[in-house]
């Protein structure tokens, strides 16, 4: 059994997969068993918002301690332990490999007055050309100009530091790397020059480690500390948790080979492609478009856009206001909405930080000449409506720019629950939507181990046909009556 350790900005989760390899590979399965949930979110923390990094690895702890509980009292084993969060932030560990302070948050707003500092020195064309990553303001490169003093000073990204913690070793494992805005997408390196021209050591990161090779085994303390045998690996998954919900994206031969398009729907929307080859053109950059790497090798082409955020916020606020409204009641409530109603950009930095977000919605709207009720169904609605139309126009540019067609649009993430969602989605992109699973990024993660520990074999297609045997999906057709 593997276990995966699969934190998200709204929750996180430790999983143990099982991985059965048949003959025939419709013998072949992969099921999961969550053995430890816990909330995430951003908090206030010597005046920025930050991740409670503390919080969250003492329950990485709790739940790697389940596994080994659960996996014995199958009388199975920990083989090894997969480690994928968000993407971007980072923590600083000082040479005695101590923590110095809680990880800032992309959400935290010190880095937006980075950005102008950093083009000056280099251009961001030159940095696209380079590094194929979607300008966001929170990216790594950013949050890094905004640091004080980097003396004698390691930057781990959030599962690298997770998997530190647990191993001793430092390593940067690449997809993750990908999105720090210093990754050359085309030699799947450091881009040292841009590192040197921002003032940053070259070790500023420890050396990078690709998806399927081992970090280390556990130290000492800690497999005594969760029970597991001091041997057990932690394997290097594709650690941004987007890469490893890509590489379990349940595509077919069916689907028309390589003509599908992918959303993974959470906290944000990553909606694109999976590409062999970056895309750096200057038609890309002014889309916006990101080159992140995937799972061996491939380049997930998508853009970040604006996701379940917005719904969550919105909930909090009401919640806040006394009102809490069942989340499938309000999206019922909200699609039995008529269509056509008014719309925001989604994709708005105005939205990124925390705070009364229904308001903030309404007041978008009202920028646009409309009204819109402070009704949370129709809010929701608004917000379902805004995503299924950035989802429609993010696909045509994605076809456009890597001139490919996409024939089915795979939904996978906390919002392939969302039946409005992936039903407007069809509708406004006139394709076949194919919803779940709702674990992709965990069974990623576990699928990525399990091939390092030769469990299974293949290609990204060989572990995706495992999910496809072993998961319902939901499927929508467009329903243009709808529009
Ligand atoms: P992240 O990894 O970014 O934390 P998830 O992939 O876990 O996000 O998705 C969380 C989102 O999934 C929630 O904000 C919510 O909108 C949506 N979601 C969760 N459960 C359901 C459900 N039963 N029905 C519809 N949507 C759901
Ligand atoms: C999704 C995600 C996304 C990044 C964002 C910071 O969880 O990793 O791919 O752009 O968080």
């Amino acid at each position: 059994m593997f276990a995966a350790v699969d934190i998200g900005a709204s929750s996180g989760r430790v999983i143990l997969g099982r991985v059965q390899a048949g003959g025939e590979s419709r013998d072949s399965s992969v099921e999961l068993e969550v053995v430890h949930r816990f909330p995430n979110g951003v908090v206030e923390i010597d005046g920025g918002l930050r991740w409670d990094f503390d919080a969250l690895f003492a329950e990485v702890l709790t739940g790697l301690s389940a596994a080994a509980t659960v996996a014995a009292a199958q009388g199975e084993q920990v083989a090894s332990i997969g480690i994928d969060t968000w993407a971007v932030d980072y923590g600083l560990v000082n040479a005695a490999g101590e923590l110095t302070a809680q990880p800032f948050s992309y959400r935290d707003d010190r880095s937006r007055t980075a950005v102008e500092p950093v083009h000056r020195k280099l251009d961001p064309a030159r940095l696209y050309g380079t590094t194929g990553l979607q300008f966001l303001q929170f990216n790594t490169i950013y949050q890094l100009a905004c640091e004080k003093n980097l003396d004698g000073m390691q930057a781990l990204l959030i599962p690298d530091l997770i998997a530190f913690l647990l191993t001793g070793q430092r390593r940067t494992e690449a997809t993750n790397a990908s999105t720090t805005g210093l990754f050359d997408a085309v030699a799947g390196e450091w881009a040292t020059e841009f590192l040197t021209a921002l003032g940053l050591r070259k070790d500023l990161f420890p050396p990078l480690i690709q998806p399927g090779e081992t970090v280390g085994t556990l130290l000492p303390e800690i497999a005594a500390r969760v029970g597991l045998p001091q041997e057990t690996r932690v394997v290097a998954v594709g650690s941004h948790d987007t890469a490893s919900a890509v590489a379990a994206v349940p595509a077919t031969a069916d689907d028309g080979g390589e003509n599908f398009a992918y959303i993974s729907s959470g906290t944000w929307s990553l909606v694109g492609l999976e590409l062999k080859h970056p895309v750096l053109t200057e038609a890309s950059r002014e889309a916006n478009f990101t080159n992140e790497r995937g799972v061996d090798g491939t380049i997930r082409y998508l853009r970040n856009m604006g996701g379940l955020w917005l719904l969550s916020e919105c909930q909090r606020t009401w919640a806040q206001e006394g009102f809490r409204p069942e989340l499938t009641a309000l999206l019922t409530a909200a699609a039995a909405l008529p269509p056509g109603g008014p719309q925001i950009n989604p994709d708005d930095p105005y939205f990124i930080a925390p705070d009364n977000m229904p308001e903030r919605i309404r007041a978008a709207v009202r920028r646009t000449g409309e009204v819109l009720p402070d009704d949370p169904a129709a809010i929701t609605r608004c917000i379902m409506d805004s995503l299924a139309a950035g989802y429609a126009r993010t696909l045509r540019d994605a076809e456009r720019l890597a001139d490919r067609t996409v024939d089915v649009v795979h939904i996978v993430g906390g919002g392939s629950q969302n039946r409005l969602l992936c039903q407007l989605t069809a509708d406004v992109t006139g394709k076949k939507v194919v919803a779940g699973p709702v674990e992709a990024t965990a069974l990623g993660n576990v699928l990525v181990q399990a091939r390092a520990t030769g469990a299974v074999s293949g290609e990204l297609a060989d572990l995706r046909a495992l999910v496809v045997h072993s998961h319902d999906l939901r499927v929508f057709v467009p329903e243009l009556s709808r529009l």
